[in-house]
């Protein structure tokens, strides 16, 4: 039976967490028994996007949520046009990974002015145009600074005499691409031993990731290493290796990001000597951040992931595990 007492506490309780979200000057959203979510996906061109993918909607699925699903295959003008349609859609919430850190702020921005709150999952956008916990509520997604940190201490403690580095970046513009270049590029320029004799983007792609790997290797035949920002194009990379009769482990190491079961695998086998792990199953953590806010809680500005790492000291055990 509901109290007058209840009910006061209720309407307490419900006032707070409308005054926590309007305090961080963010669009509220109320408790509901369901709810129509969007998730702008960038793209599905690879294993860790189709994972992150399915792990959204299994989470939707389990919480008897309506998703509404867009893919903006690689576009981040159509990314754009897909939070706007879901704006039109009134969808209580947006998941957004966005493709790239300038573009997609005016739909971040057209989604507070509609009332609709944000959650950036994996990919962050530009710091300097749009704020956490003002333009949305929070990003969740890994310290990619870090990742190229780790992927260069690694490096810099195998091959102390130094080394002439390929490096094969993300999707131009975007967070992790930016950051992992910063992370990596940042930690060997204590020691000159190290050089970066190119940095080209492969797009996070296998068969870009490959062709570019071909075209710096005959530039740079005295490259010893190559540092892949994602698991794609290291596999790509290894393809051009062995395609130019070079042994990848042996003649060239390679290093990579993502941590997915082919790549933990090629650590098994020696073609990889390590991967820092970044993993794609998002959707308990995104549902969960969602369930925060709905609950009134203040969200920190970044919902951190916490990334493995993986060598040849622990990838034959920990290979099943991954994504
Ligand atoms: C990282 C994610 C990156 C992956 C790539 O959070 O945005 O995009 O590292 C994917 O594999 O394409």
């Amino acid at each position: 039976m509901l109290t007058r007492r209840v009910v006061l506490m209720a309407t307490a309780a419900l006032a707070v967490g409308l005054s926590a979200a309007y305090a961080q000057g963010l669009p509220p959203l109320e408790k509901k028994d369901t709810y129509k979510v969007g998730f702008a996906q960038t793209e599905s061109n690879n294993p860790w996007r189709i994972a992150q993918t399915e792990s959204m909607k299994a989470e939707a699925e389990k919480l008897g949520y309506q998703l509404v699903y867009t893919d903006a295959a690689g576009s981040a003008a159509k990314q754009v046009a897909d939070v706007n349609s879901m704006i039109a859609q009134g969808v209580d919430i947006i998941f957004l990974a966005p493709r790239e850190e300038k573009p997609l702020i005016p739909a971040v921005m057209a989604a507070k002015k509609a009332g609709i709150p944000v959650i950036l999952l994996d990919r962050n956008v530009d710091q300097s145009l749009a704020k956490a916990g003002e333009d949305y509520v929070t990003f969740i997604g890994s310290d990619f600074i870090d990742e190229g940190k780790r992927i260069a201490e690694f490096l810099m403690k195998e091959k102390p005499e130094g080394a002439k580095i390929i490096q094969l970046e993300g999707t131009t513009g975007s967070s992790p691409a930016n950051d992992r270049k910063k992370g990596f590029d940042d930690t060997i320029a204590s020691n000159p031993a190290f050089q970066v004799v190119a940095s080209q983007s492969g797009d996070f792609a296998r068969d870009k990731g490959r062709q570019v790997a071909e075209a710096l290797l005959q530039a740079h035949p005295d490259a010893d290493v190559i540092y892949a920002h994602n698991d794609e194009m290291a596999m790509g990379a290894i393809a051009a290796l062995e395609a130019a009769g070079k042994t990848p482990g042996k003649d060239v190491m390679v290093l990579s990001i993502d941590g997915g079961k082919e790549a933990v695998q090629a650590v098994v086998d020696g073609k990889i000597a390590a991967v820092v792990e970044c993993n794609p199953r998002f959707g308990p953590k995104a549902f969960e951040t969602m369930q925060r806010y709905v609950n009134g809680e203040t969200i920190e500005p970044w919902v951190k992931n916490i990334d493995a790492f993986y060598d040849k000291s622990n990838a034959a055990e920990e290979v099943a595990n991954a994504y």
